[in-house]
């Protein structure tokens, strides 16, 4: 059985939530949620390309406090202050499209929701590349679910938020950060295979084998990010449709094609699929330092194959594998965020020391580092 027990900083954080919206409403919250950010082991650029993806849940969470109401209300400690009120969705714009966007795609989807208020309060680091925004969508999602009397499937949840991302928001995502934020568990990384979001998890205790997972928040700013991947994407599907294939999933593992770009694109999308079903084999067999080469091999095809690394995240990877860790990766879409490092525990400060000194002698922003932990995936917390 899964932990379901409110995992106690989300509810230090829901209560900051609850605060805010007292001051906004001058009354107590019907209840409240709290859905996390995540970091993807592996299996990256997979997701629209119907692939396998491996994500656990970071203890950084996204936290409401809602009740029902005449008109919708959005609120956010994000903001300054500031209280939108609205009496229709449409429209929305900044941090509050994400709520607005949440309520619009459940009500699209066949689970009608009225207006509600709602407080928001958060500490996914913003641009961090660890889902800040899925993880306020499903936020939002659970709780308007449970205020208006849905029992919706988490699997299906997801796609709900995803159509929140791309639809309302117009972010052309994937389906991986939502899948993560509503149905990752404690203590495991959950594998998923998105085309029908058949999944398993998968034990991850890093302390029990000496290990640790750091997590390089590298501070860069994303840079024609929603451009680029929107390119990528392009080229995902060009070269399955010239391959006549659904997806790239189904590509031939051997398959060329005339443009060295969609080539290597393919390619990418081929050898991480590899590389997840490998990954999840060993950490089956309770391995998890065999990881290591399979995360750095990762690094290598998205920097060289797909071109979604930067310098920032570069030089992090880079530096961790020099200081000694057992595998580095970006991780998420990529062009800045996140890089993660599979360290032992006794060289995690070494390993930290050597990526903050690597990022002052080039020049970039001091990356924040942070040791992870598989937490809990979206849930009511009060
Ligand atoms: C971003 C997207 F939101 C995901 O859907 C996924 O494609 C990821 O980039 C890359 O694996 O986080």
């Amino acid at each position: 059985m899964p932990d379901l027990s409110p995992d106690p900083h989300a509810l230090e954080l829901a209560e900051a939530a609850a605060a805010a919206f007292r001051d906004a409403h001058l009354e107590e919250p019907e209840g409240l949620w709290a859905a996390p950010g995540r970091v993807n082991l592996i299996g990256e650029h997979t997701d629209y390309n119907d692939g396998f993806v491996m994500p656990f849940a970071l203890p950084f969470y996204a936290a409401v406090a809602a009740s029902k109401a005449d008109e919708w209300s959005f609120h956010s400690t994000y903001g300054n202050g500031e209280t939108l009120r609205t009496a229709d969705l449409d429209g929305v714009e900044g941090w509050a499209a994400y709520l607005a966007g949440t309520a619009w795609a459940l009500n699209e989807s066949g689970h009608p929701v009225g207006p509600a208020k709602i407080a928001l309060h958060s500490d996914v680091p913003v641009g961090g590349g660890l889902s800040s925004s899925a993880a306020i969508e499903c936020a939002v999602l659970i709780a308007l679910a449970d205020l208006y009397g849905h029992e919706i499937d988490r699997a299906e949840a997801a796609r709900i938020a995803q159509k929140a991302e791309n639809e309302y928001v117009g972010a052309p995502t994937g389906v991986l950060d939502q899948s993560a934020s509503l149905l990752c568990e404690t203590g495991h990384v959950m594998f998923m295979d998105c085309r029908d979001l058949s999944r398993e998890q998968v034990p991850f205790d890093l302390a029990a084998e000496g290990l640790a997972m750091l997590v390089i928040d590298t501070q860069a700013p994303h840079r024609h990010a929603d451009g680029e991947y929107a390119a990528r994407r392009a080229d995902c599907e060009e070269a399955a449709r010239q391959l006549g294939v659904a997806s790239l999933r189904d590509a031939p593992r051997h398959a060329k094609l005339d443009d060295d770009q969609l080539n290597k694109r393919m390619h990418h999308v081929v050898t991480e699929n590899d590389r997840v079903l490998k990954t999840a084999a060993i950490l089956r067999s309770g391995r998890i330092a065999g990881i290591g080469e399979l995360l750095t091999a990762s690094h290598t095809s998205l920097r060289d194959d797909y071109e979604v690394s930067s310098v920032e995240l570069d030089s992090a990877v880079d530096a961790a594998l020099g200081a000694g860790a057992l595998g580095a990766r970006m991780t998420g879409g990529g062009f800045g965020g996140s890089a993660i490092a599979l360290v032992e525990a006794a060289s995690a400060g070494k390993v930290e020391d050597a990526v903050i000194a690597a990022a002052a002698q080039a020049g970039l922003p001091v990356p924040r580092v942070f040791v992870a932990r598989a937490a809990q995936g979206a849930h009511r917390v009060k």
